[in-house]
């Protein structure tokens, strides 16, 4: 007899390929069984495209020394254009990795839909893909990890993501929507205009002169409201934002000390803001792609929040002008926000009544409660994320690391909150959660306002075998964590700020027992790691075995 099920059927069947597994409609009379679609054919009218026109003339540089800007939001015939050109044809799939396995690659996403995009809209865009992943290359660490090669997402490892208070550039995340324009400084200029008094733009020297504008330097933490996703995506399959759900880890925050000024004195410089005038839409230069739509990076900040003087235009990041990948030559830094809003190569600012409806703000990084899904969601439903929420992350050990230690095992990371708030205190548990420690003040980076704190700590660990590290943080006003990413779970995939739970594997060498069987390994050459590796010598004596069984009741009593 042959076997007929599919060789996958028994990971199919245990949720281990959840993409290939058929839903269940249970609304008939009998149940149906719907199976996953295929990706349909591709289709290209390369006619009805090349009718469109020479895409080498319709989507030029827009600025001259402004390589990869092409401007669209003045020109919504030309976004037009570009929309029939991206449904005169399909693109393939990018790889499944939420309901299957993540890559073993680095970059560990290639990004394929967003290279295909940029080639099929072609002109300024062609080479944008390529570009900024020489960029990458050129400017960043060379341990970084990258999630998504295109889009540029990356993170520093773990190891390096609280070895230094201050993040050295190169290891600084890079969270990107679109490709890096390379803009010339003496080139570029700042428009402003809307509900402004007087609407005029700035160069670079116009905002650098002390005389007009005061200097404001700041020490910043960014975080990316993805940071963690891996944790929601590890439990549950969610939609994320556009740009393929990056699989971000702890590692998608970093702290700098950027120069710059602020937002509100330039809107003085312009006679202030006409009335109605709410929210500032901050417009970035690249091209950002959503439903076959092309549009430039805009993103809104309450005129509350620039009129505190905590929305910064900043060319300077740790004493270097900005790194290219960073926002060259300028970029917006919004205090205690997430990073969405925290534009990058911007080039104008506009003044509006309300919130962008830009998608960036109205249909992403929305949060959304638990009853809310693919298939009830609606835009409104989210609250749009603005400061994010206390959290912490332990970077050392790692998830289902093995520690030898002496009854305390040494840990690692960071602790932050949003809106101003700092840690006052953060906590570590070795025991999922029951009890818990205090880091002490000594072993925690300085306060400041708008900065995360890093911290080390030597966890009392008694036990052997599997254990559970919990860490979460409390801030100045006593908010403090969820316990539990259930808890904290959201369709957008968003804002992972429970306390952070790893699963490490306790060797207690305090213990003489532990210390006695760690020389016998060491004595036999029995390899110590993996720790599924099977011993290579007797873990008791047919003596002992013998004399226990002699000086204690047997197994089994008769009456
Ligand atoms: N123009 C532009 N600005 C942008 C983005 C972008 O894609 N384009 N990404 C935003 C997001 S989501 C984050 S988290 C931060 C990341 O900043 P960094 O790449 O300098 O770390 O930039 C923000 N500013
Ligand atoms: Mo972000």
């Amino acid at each position: 007899m042959e076997t007929v099920n599919r060789p996958d059927e028994w990971k199919i069947e245990q949720g281990l390929s959840g993409a290939k597994l058929p839903f269940l409609d249970q609304t008939c009379r009998d149940t149906v069984a719907i199976a996953p679609a295929k990706w349909p054919k591709l289709f290209k009218d390369e006619a009805a495209i090349a009718a469109i026109g020479d895409r080498n003339k319709l989507f030029v540089q827009e600025i001259e020394g402004w390589k990869g800007y092409v401007e669209w939001e003045k020109y919504p015939e030309k976004k037009k254009l570009a929309h029939r050109i991206l449904t005169l044809q399909s693109f393939p799939p990018n790889p499944e990795f939420q309901m299957g396995a993540i890559p073993d690659t680095n970059p560990v996403l290639p990004g394929t839909h967003w290279k295909m995009w940029h080639h099929a809209v072609g002109g300024e865009l062609t080479n944008v893909p390529e570009d900024s992943w020489d960029m990458v290359l050129r400017e960043k660490h060379a341990e970084m990890l990258h999630l998504l090669q295109f889009p540029y997402n990356g993170e520093p490892p773990k190891r390096l993501v609280t070895a230094k208070v201050i993040t050295p550039n190169p290891l600084h995340f890079v969270r990107n929507h679109g490709g890096i324009p390379r803009i010339e400084k003496d080139k570029w200029s700042l428009s402003l205009d809307g509900l402004v008094a007087n609407p005029r733009s700035f160069t670079l020297d116009d905002l650098m002169d002390e005389a007009q504008f005061l200097r404001m330097e700041k020490l910043v933490t960014m975080q990316c409201s993805g940071t963690r996703r891996i944790e929601q995506i590890s439990l549950y399959a969610g939609q994320g934002d556009e740009v393929p759900q990056a699989p971000w880890a702890e590692g998608a925050i970093g702290t700098a000390k950027y120069v710059g000024i602020s937002l509100k004195k330039v809107i003085k410089a312009c006679g202030g803001l006409l009335n109605g005038a709410k929210h500032l839409e901050l417009y970035g230069a690249e091209t950002y792609f959503k439903d076959n739509q092309v549009m430039n990076y805009l993103v809104s900040v309450p005129w509350s929040k620039v009129k505190a003087n905590e929305v910064i235009l900043a060319w300077e990041m740790n004493g270097e002008p900005l790194p290219k990948i960073h926002g060259y030559p300028l970029r917006v830094v919004v205090l205690g926000y997430i990073g969405a809003r925290s534009v990058k190569w911007l080039y104008r600012v506009k003044a509006i009544e309300h919130p962008t409806l830009a998608p960036v703000q109205s249909k992403e990084y929305l949060y959304f409660n638990q009853q809310i899904g693919k298939h009830n969601q609606r835009p409104t439903d989210g609250i749009q994320i603005q400061e994010m929420p206390v959290s912490s992350a332990i970077m050392s050990p790692w998830q289902r690391q093995v520690v030898i230690h002496n009854g305390k095992i040494h840990c690692k990371g960071w602790a932050y909150s949003g809106g101003g708030r700092w840690p006052e205190r953060v906590e570590l548990s070795a025991d999922g959660g029951f009890s818990w420690y205090a880091v002490p003040n000594a072993s925690l980076s300085t306060k400041h306002k708008w900065t995360w704190r890093t911290w080390e700590f030597d966890l009392p660990c008694d036990v052997e075998g599997w254990v559970e590290i919990v860490c979460r943080c409390w801030d100045n006003s006593l908010n403090t964590q969820p316990l539990t990413v259930r808890a904290a779970w959201n369709w957008g995939l968003h804002v992972t700020s429970s306390a952070h739970r790893i699963q490490v594997y306790s060797m207690n060498k305090s213990r003489a027992r532990t210390r006695q069987r760690l020389e016998k390994f060491e004595q036999t050459g029995s390899p110590l790691a993996p720790l599924t590796w099977p011993e290579e010598f007797q873990t008791q004596s047919w003596e002992e075995y013998e004399q226990f069984w002699e000086e204690n009741d047997p197994r089994d009593v008769d009456d």
